[in-house]
């Protein structure tokens, strides 16, 4: 609590989730803090919640993709992040490709160079969900050179994979910051 972390003064860590629209963020959210979800908004421009869960840290959201104008904000957003998440929506094969092209997009700033990425393959509950092997190959995740990088596979839905991928989240947060996690 309070730590000066190596990097900077901040006492909080901050971590940024991102995807495509529908993804399951908003759920995610929701049931890393513990509540029920009962209906999600679209996620409009972003939102920051602060997360007590695993350690002292503010998650920010964004949607990626599909509006340019909100790229240039999500962008001057990503300064000072200290780990990503990227959610995928494991049922939608279609937008795959869409996906992964952001992703790259995200990966590709500078800001966010070296960051340590955890990939959240959620709806993994829903039968027609792709599998874990596949994601990895179509994301090309081997290839992320000098990344510290996890994949998960999740449902927001049922709660499935989430201790799971809050542990691999605080393993790559204390990778980055040693100080903040416990
Ligand atoms: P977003 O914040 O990334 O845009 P949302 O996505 O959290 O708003 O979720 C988009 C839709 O996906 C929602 O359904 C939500 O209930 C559903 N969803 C989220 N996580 C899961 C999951 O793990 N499994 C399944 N099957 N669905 C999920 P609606 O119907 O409200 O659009």
């Amino acid at each position: 609590m309070g730590s000066v972390s190596s990097r900077g003064h901040r006492a909080e860590a901050q971590v940024v989730m991102m995807g495509l629209d529908s993804a399951g963020k908003t759920t995610l959210l929701y049931r890393l803090k513990g509540y029920q979800l009962v209906e999600t908004l679209p996620t409009v421009g972003f939102n920051v919640e602060p997360l007590e869960e695993p350690g002292h840290m503010s998650l920010t959201l964004w949607d990626v993709g599909g509006q340019s104008q909100l790229r240039a904000s999500w962008k001057d957003h990503l300064e000072g992040t200290d780990v990503l998440v990227y959610v995928l929506d494991s049922t939608d094969e279609a937008r795959l490709p869409e996906a992964v092209a952001e992703l790259r997009e995200v990966l590709d700033d500078p800001s966010v160079a070296s960051v340590p990425l955890l990939v959240l393959a959620n709806k993994q509950e829903a039968p027609q969900a792709l599998s874990l092997p596949e994601i990895r190959d179509r994301l090309g995740l081997q290839g992320f050179l000098g990344r510290s990088w996890d994949l998960r596979a999740c449902s927001a839905l049922t709660g499935a994979g989430l201790p799971e991928a809050l542990e691999s989240l605080r393993s790559l947060l204390k990778s980055r910051r040693p100080c903040m996690a416990r």
